[in-house]
């Protein structure tokens, strides 16, 4: 079968050297291509060390990740990174210009494909108030760029990318809640078939995740869509209420 994206976690074990307990205890689940699968959690849940297992910043004593059968402990770095975006949760923009900050995983998207990236990502507004639009010079580190607008472009450059699996790490949470809306909307036709896979802060941003799992002291404590886990899981029910 042609390569698709499905990440898998089988009984997943990790821990820091030197911490007692795991940071990750016994994950499993399975991440479809086409679906986007919503990860929330308390903060320290192990949400972030999850998403890097995928992209092997680390490599679990325990348990497999696979990426369509194959384990990632098999491919290297650069291998991952060609199949799997990351939008971290500290957005890094490198200094150079917008342009090359979005052509990061790709070198050959046209002008239009980045603009097209920057629509979904809700960062084109910006873009083309700069008086050299695309071409605009970025700091190293993106200091001449505010927090938001780093964010954004960081969802573009993973956008232009058209990865198989995009990782957002909480990616949303720092925008006001009518962009966060318009973001999403507009992000499922970008993304088709690709696997997707948000941490979240906000309920809100993920009510329509096919699947969300609910992290607490690094194990998955629930799974389900949001009315599934609003029905049977205290968890999940918390972070609702809160
Ligand atoms: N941890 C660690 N060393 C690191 C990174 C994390 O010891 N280099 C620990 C801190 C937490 C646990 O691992 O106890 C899980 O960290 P995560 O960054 O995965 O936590 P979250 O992403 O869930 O938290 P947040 O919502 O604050 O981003
Ligand atoms: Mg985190």
């Amino acid at each position: 079968t042609p390569a698709a994206g499905r990440i898998e976690f089988d009984n997943v074990t990790f821990g820091f050297p030197g911490a007692e307990t795991p940071v990750i205890n016994s994950a499993s689940f399975v991440a479809e291509p086409g679906k986007t699968t919503a990860i929330i959690g308390s903060t320290g849940a192990g949400k972030t060390v999850l998403l890097n297992l995928m992209l092997r910043l680390y490599d679990p004593q325990q348990g497999s990740v696979t990426i369509d059968g194959a384990p990632v402990d098999k491919l290297t770095r650069a291998q991952l990174a060609e199949s799997i975006s990351l939008v971290p949760q500290r957005p890094y923009l490198f200094g150079g210009t917008i342009a090359t900050n979005l052509r990061f995983g790709r070198t050959d998207a046209s002008d239009d494909e980045l603009w097209e990236a920057l629509r979904v990502a809700q960062g084109e507004d910006f873009v083309r108030e700069k008086e050299l639009g695309l071409d605009e010079p970025v700091s190293q580190g993106g200091t001449n760029v505010s927090g938001g607008q780093r964010q954004r472009l960081s969802i573009a450059r993973a956008l232009v990318a058209k990865p198989l699996v995009y990782l957002f790490d909480d990616s949303f949470s720092a925008l006001d809640v009518a962009t966060d809306a318009r973001l999403r909307a507009a992000l499922p036709d970008a993304t088709e078939g690709a696997t997707t896979i948000i941490v979240a802060q906000r309920v809100s941003t993920i009510t329509e995740a096919d699947q969300i799992l609910v992290m607490e002291g690094g194990e998955i404590v629930g799974r389900g869509t949001h009315d599934e886990l609003l029905t049977d899981n205290e968890v999940y029910q918390e972070i609702v209420r809160s």
